[in-house]
């Protein structure tokens, strides 16, 4: 293994590997696959190269996502030798009226400090269960988190800069570097429509939950874009470009982050002039009380706890059964923490006699568009599955 991998799994591991030398090239330590990622707690690494890890729904559990709790996922090498003081971010790209960089201090200095609960979620949570199965990690459930970032409004840093009237998209680039070591490409640079940049709740943030970002979440900035795929929220962020056409960086186009336009049978080819960029998330929620597979005693009401969200919408219901959908129940929904934050519902239910059960959550938009209980549309990158979650439950 050469020196960057080792130095690169020893920052993970947060311990020297002694017999370094013999660790066979293909193998992920199994520490790190049993969730020993140093500072995260419990996350199922499902790659190291680059490293991408998911949050069991059940450590999900918590209505403010603990840094040790939040997924990581990287599309390349994240830097090394991070250096926050010295750190700054440039706003640039066509329709910037005036270029200017910014430091941390910079930034904390000139802008009102916000801090926000705001989502994130991979385009990509849940392509696992894709049929026929779509490339790329294979997430899950728990390629998703909703911390509280402190940082500043992008927008306000965009008005500091100025924007011109030909400006269509703003977009990121990051320090990280392409798995290939060709400086001149980027791993991953992204954007959003002018539209959805300029709303408030908007980050480019230097902190979560009252620390630092984790180095595998960003550190020491980054962007963050709430309810949309979680690739448009760029980290190790040095660039913000102010764009006059569609963001061309890397990861645009293709099937990447894009979805037909139009509804395909699973397994086809699609055509790049028929696929779209996605751009809010579906609605989705998740059961993360209790751990599917749980056991529970009859005479008891079992706490059923978890959290939705719908992309820039609201979520207006959530609604639970325990008779494979037979019938539905209302859960108490909490209004968000503050917009494009997830909400968090509970329930209690009462089970009529022992043996299996599946306690199945299905979330309801403020535009009246629910959860499937099937997966949704095939697409050739396996993204926006949206599935309404299921856990067993095992009644005495
Ligand atoms: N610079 C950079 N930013 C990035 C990525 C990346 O690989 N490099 N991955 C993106 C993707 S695909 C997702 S889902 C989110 C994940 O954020 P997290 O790793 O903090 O959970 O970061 C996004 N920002
Ligand atoms: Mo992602």
């Amino acid at each position: 293994m050469n020196q960057r991998r080792r130095d690169f799994l020893q920052g993970l591991l947060g311990a020297p590997i002694v017999f370094a030398r013999f660790l066979p090239a293909g193998f992920v330590p199994v520490a790190l696959a049993d969730g020993g990622l140093a500072g995260k707690d419990g996350l199922d690494v499902l790659n190291d190269r680059p490293l991408n890890a998911e949050t069991p729904a059940h450590l999900l559990n918590d209505d403010i996502t603990p840094t040790a709790r939040m997924f990581v996922r990287n599309n390349g090498r994240p830097p090394v030798d991070v250096d926050r003081d010295s750190w700054a971010v440039s706003i640039g790209g066509e329709s910037v009226v005036t270029p200017r960089s910014y430091t941390i201090t910079d930034l904390r200095e000139r802008f009102e400090p916000v801090s926000l609960q705001l989502l994130v979620e991979c385009g990509g949570n849940g392509r696992a269960e894709f049929h026929p199965p779509t490339g790329g990690n294979q997430w899950t459930l728990g390629a998703v988190g909703c911390p509280l970032w402190h940082g500043v409004r992008l927008r306000d840093v965009l008005d500091d800069c100025g924007v011109r009237d030909d400006a269509v998209y703003v977009a990121y680039r990051g320090a990280d570097t392409h798995l290939s070591g060709d400086a001149s490409i980027d791993p991953i640079s992204r954007g959003v429509p002018l539209a959805k940049a300029l709303e408030a709740e908007n980050m480019i943030a230097w902190g979560m939950n009252n620390a630092d970002l984790h180095p595998m979440n960003g550190h020491p900035l980054r962007l963050v874009i709430g309810g949309w795929p979680g690739s448009v929220s760029g980290k190790w962020l040095t660039e913000v470009l102010v764009r006059d056409r569609i963001h061309d960086g890397a990861k645009m186009g293709g099937s990447s982050y894009r979805v037909p336009c139009e509804p395909v049978a699973p397994g086809s080819k699609v055509a790049d002039e028929d696929m779209c960029i996605i751009e809010a998330m579906p609605v989705k929620s998740l059961i993360t009380s209790p751990q599917s597979g749980a056991r529970h005693d009859q005479g008891n009401e079992l706490h059923l706890h978890g959290h939705a969200w719908a992309g820039d919408r609201e979520v207006a219901r959530l609604e639970w059964s325990i008779d494979f959908g037979q019938t539905w129940q209302q859960a108490d929904l909490d209004r968000p923490a503050n917009r494009l934050a997830w909400q968090n519902w509970n329930a209690r239910v009462t089970f009529p006699s022992p043996g299996y059960y599946e306690v199945w959550a299905r979330a309801t938009d403020s535009a009246g568009v629910a959860q499937p209980m099937v997966l949704p549309g095939w697409n050739p990158k396996g993204y926006l599955n949206n599935a309404c979650h299921r856990v067993a439950v095992y009644v005495a």
